[in-house]
């Protein structure tokens, strides 16, 4: 567990960072795919998404959230990933569609600074964010 204060230009800057956000992405990707099969299916994503507070935050649930409720809300976020209809989410699509997230989170955040406590969780990406402005700051 650890405190970070990120705003809207830390997680644009990690976004904007090609290298850096596709490495972490991909981490990510990896340690999603519980079978290795290469894509995502509609289990692994939403086991993701249960364990990702970005997307509870961006896409609004909280505790209150009534199962059934849930599972339309996890399976509208499946069918955005997956925007060729496949059934399974590559790459590609996770790439896209977490930019799109982060960007969106970048948004709302603004410019004003904002504490987190995240999990200790090495392939969050607002963890990695976070480290990224922290170098930064230590390098100046
Ligand atoms: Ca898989």
């Amino acid at each position: 567990m650890g405190v970070v204060i990120i705003d809207g230009t830390t997680v644009r800057d990690f976004v904007a960072d090609d290298t850096r956000f596709t490495n972490s992405v991909n981490d990510q990707f990896s340690s999603l795919d519980l079978n290795n099969d290469g894509v995502l299916s509609r289990a692994e994503l939403r086991k993701a998404f249960e364990s990702m507070r970005l997307i509870e935050t961006h896409f609004g649930i909280d505790v209150s959230t009534p199962p059934e409720q849930l599972t339309r809300l996890y399976d509208s976020v499946f069918d955005t990933f997956d925007g060729d209809r496949s059934g399974t989410v590559d790459r590609d699509e996770f790439k896209s569609e977490m930019k799109k997230i982060m960007l969106a989170i970048a948004d709302g955040l603004g410019s004003s600074p904002i504490q987190m406590v995240l999990e200790d969780d090495s392939q969050s990406l607002l963890q990695k964010a976070a480290d990224l402005e922290a170098s930064k700051n230590a390098a100046a």
